[in-house]
């Protein structure tokens, strides 16, 4: 069932069958919890500081980043929304089915135009809520000219302590923003002690996230060409919808298209993130 509920001028669709529950605002598209049945562990984190009012970006979740990554979008930084727009934009829910498998639901933002981006685009993104949670970001060129555009699941997974967190399954060289973006090999074994914001620049398709020595969540991911890792660490204490020891329960793992992904008219991509307990 999908439950829609309104909270200070947001609102909000509770979804809940036999295999899940997940929690989506509509202001963002963004998917804020997700809970499977089969241990009751919540999989994403939500900063307890998040603004669930429409006045910022929601902290935690799954942000969808979208035309641009970052500040990525050849503007001076600043002039143009980080990650995009359609975090900050209200979505609609266009379709809602349930099958054995879950939960699916059908969100498209009210518009997909604005400064920085003029194009004729369809987006839609479609949410899968069951044993797994099955995130796809499908963008269509509707119209007569190309673009390049990027995007990204910005999902913040929840790990108990991230000083007994590791990530398997990334390989390959790393661009390093806190370093000035910097080419870096990708440490193994991938484990935190220091702030961390890198873009993988290979198509990582499984990453898992590992806590205290055990699988707790994987991530598959497809249609991205790299993959961004990122936890704060001290710097959360100047994020003022974090908490200063938020960064200990996260961990950032983005499915990303941050090398500019060039779509004719009439081409889709996809972006697909699922996100499976383990
Ligand atoms: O994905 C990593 C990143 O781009 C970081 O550089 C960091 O700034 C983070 O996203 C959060 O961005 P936000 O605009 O949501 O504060």
């Amino acid at each position: 069932s999908v439950r829609v509920s309104e909270s200070n001028g947001l609102t909000f669709l509770h979804v809940e069958n036999p295999l899940a529950s997940a929690k989506i605002s509509l202001f963002g598209g963004h998917i804020l919890s997700y809970i499977p049945k089969s241990d009751g562990q919540e999989r994403l984190w939500l900063s307890p500081h998040a603004f669930l009012n429409g006045e910022r970006p929601i902290r935690g979740g799954i942000p969808v980043c979208w035309p641009w990554f970052s500040d990525d979008h050849g503007k001076q930084k600043g002039e143009l929304p980080s990650h995009g727009f359609l975090r900050t934009q209200v979505w609609q829910l266009t379709s809602s089915i349930e099958d054995e498998n879950g939960t699916h639901l059908i969100l498209t933002p009210s518009f997909s135009r604005a400064e920085g981006f003029e194009y004729d685009c369809e987006v839609t993104l479609k949410v899968s809520v069951g044993e797994h949670l099955t995130v796809n970001l499908s963008t269509e060129n509707k119209g007569v000219v190309p673009f390049t555009f990027n995007c990204a699941l910005h999902t913040y997974f929840h790990v108990d302590d991230i000083h007994n967190t590791e990530l398997k399954g990334i390989s390959g060289q790393y661009k390093d923003k806190t370093q000035n973006w910097a080419l870096e090999d990708t440490p193994s074994p991938y484990t935190f002690s220091q702030q961390t914001d890198r873009i993988h620049l290979s198509a990582v398709k499984q990453t898992d996230v590992v806590v205290n020595g055990k699988t707790f969540t994987k991530v598959i991911s497809n249609g991205n060409d790299s993959l961004v890792v990122w936890n704060p660490w001290q710097e959360a204490a100047s994020i003022s919808d974090m908490d200063p020891f938020g960064y200990k329960h996260m961990i950032c793992v983005e499915t990303s298209m941050t090398g500019g992904h060039d779509l004719a008219p009439g081409q889709v991509h996809e972006l697909i993130q699922q996100v499976i307990p383990v």
